[in-house]
């Protein structure tokens, strides 16, 4: 919704003033587009151990937008056709206000997460129903019949007013599914935006009814709770003081570490090394990955010509200093092969033919 405090967090996370963030509606028209480094402890420890010349994190894209209003679909506020901007992503992230402030405008003129999480769900069937009803007038789509029969159920589904994530599509249909890019067949992480005192609280009324609410969605996890004005903060002090002011409010991350690591359970991604003295890397992939498709992630040539893959945990990688050597003693490096089924933390040398 606007002016929830979007643009605020997006700042705070890409560590920029890009965004513009005031307190009036619609203060974002044209996208942000900005890129938060993963921040990584082990990627850290293990990059000073191996005395490592350069350190390579993990990094998310971030796409802030404009807010979405009930009516969007007819044009209503700026209506709905930024949502294009965040058709292609794997996930999204909706900022939900939290906080009581007579001084900050609430477009509904009152505090309700619940409210606001089923408007915006509303919304966006709208939207995704307004994408099925122009592609089904298409000829080159009436000339597939798996493709329109396939609309049509969206067609019906969204009608109903269900979200598309509620249907259990077949694997041959989320293939066609996947060219459409619908909003609603994607993932969202839902971030309440609460004042100091409820984060050291640790909740208020409001995030316990919007937890209580999403908690029969699924196609989420819990959501995570930041107080954007203290993530801007932060976000603007000196690294090195930022742990003494997260103290004070009793956490031990930021909200930017914490909305990663939700974000990565919520997409099912993990986190492998590859370790040198020339570079230390941090690579992402999906649970489930092989040893094979992970090496395609650094190159495809990789991936092509893969042979095998030495690997051993980062924690045994560390406790031998990142000696390899060491570690072979040890007998604690595993040769594995194409199928082997990459583990979060895995540190990988791939063989492959040159
Ligand atoms: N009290 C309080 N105010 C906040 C918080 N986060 C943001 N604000 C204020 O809320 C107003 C809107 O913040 P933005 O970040 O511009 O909100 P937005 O969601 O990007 O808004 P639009 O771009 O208009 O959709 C600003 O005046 C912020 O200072 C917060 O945690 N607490
Ligand atoms: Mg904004």
């Amino acid at each position: 919704m606007p002016n929830v405090g979007k643009s605020t967090l997006f700042n705070a996370l890409t560590e920029s003033t890009k965004a513009e963030a005031a307190n009036f509606p619609f203060c974002t028209i044209e996208p942000n587009v900005g890129v938060c480094t993963v921040p990584d402890e082990r990627l850290e420890l293990l990059a000073e151990r191996a005395k490592t010349k350069k350190i390579v994190p993990t990094y998310i894209e971030v796409i802030d937008i404009a807010g979405l209003i009930k009516g969007a679909a007819e044009g209503k506020g700026l209506g709905n056709k930024f949502l294009s901007h965040i058709r292609g992503v794997n996930c999204i992230a909706q900022m939900v206000r939290c906080f009581e402030d007579v001084n900050i405008t609430h477009v509904e003129n009152s505090v309700d997460p619940v409210r606001d999480v089923q408007i915006i769900e509303s919304e966006l069937m709208l939207s995704d129903l307004d994408v099925v009803e122009r592609n089904m007038k298409r000829k080159e789509i009436q000339a597939s019949k798996d493709k329109m029969d396939l609309l049509k159920k969206c067609h019906e589904t969204l009608i109903e007013e269900n979200s598309l994530y509620t249907v259990k599509w077949t694997a041959a249909e989320i293939a066609i599914l996947k060219q459409f890019n619908f909003l609603t067949t994607k993932k969202i992480l839902y971030i309440c935006n609460v004042d100091e005192q409820t984060i050291i609280d640790g909740g208020n009324t409001h995030t316990q009814a919007l937890i209580e609410h999403i908690k029969k969605r699924g196609n989420t996890v819990e959501p995570v709770i930041v107080c954007a004005q203290l993530e801007s903060e932060v976000a603007q002090c000196e690294p090195e003081s930022r742990a003494e002011l997260l103290n004070e409010y009793g956490l031990k991350q930021t909200g930017l570490e914490r909305i990663i690591t939700s974000s990565y359970e919520l997409l099912d991604l993990i986190t492998y090394y590859t370790v040198g003295v020339q570079e230390t890397r941090a690579w992402t992939v999906t649970k489930g990955s092989t040893a094979q498709e992970s090496a395609g992630v650094i190159h495809s040539d990789f991936e092509k010509g893969f042979i095998k893959a030495e690997t051993i945990n980062w924690k045994d990688y560390l406790d031998c200093d990142c000696d390899d050597a060491k570690a072979k003693r040890k007998n604690l490096i595993r040769q594995e092969g194409k199928e082997y089924i990459t583990q979060d933390g895995d540190v990988y040398n791939f063989k492959v033919k040159a």
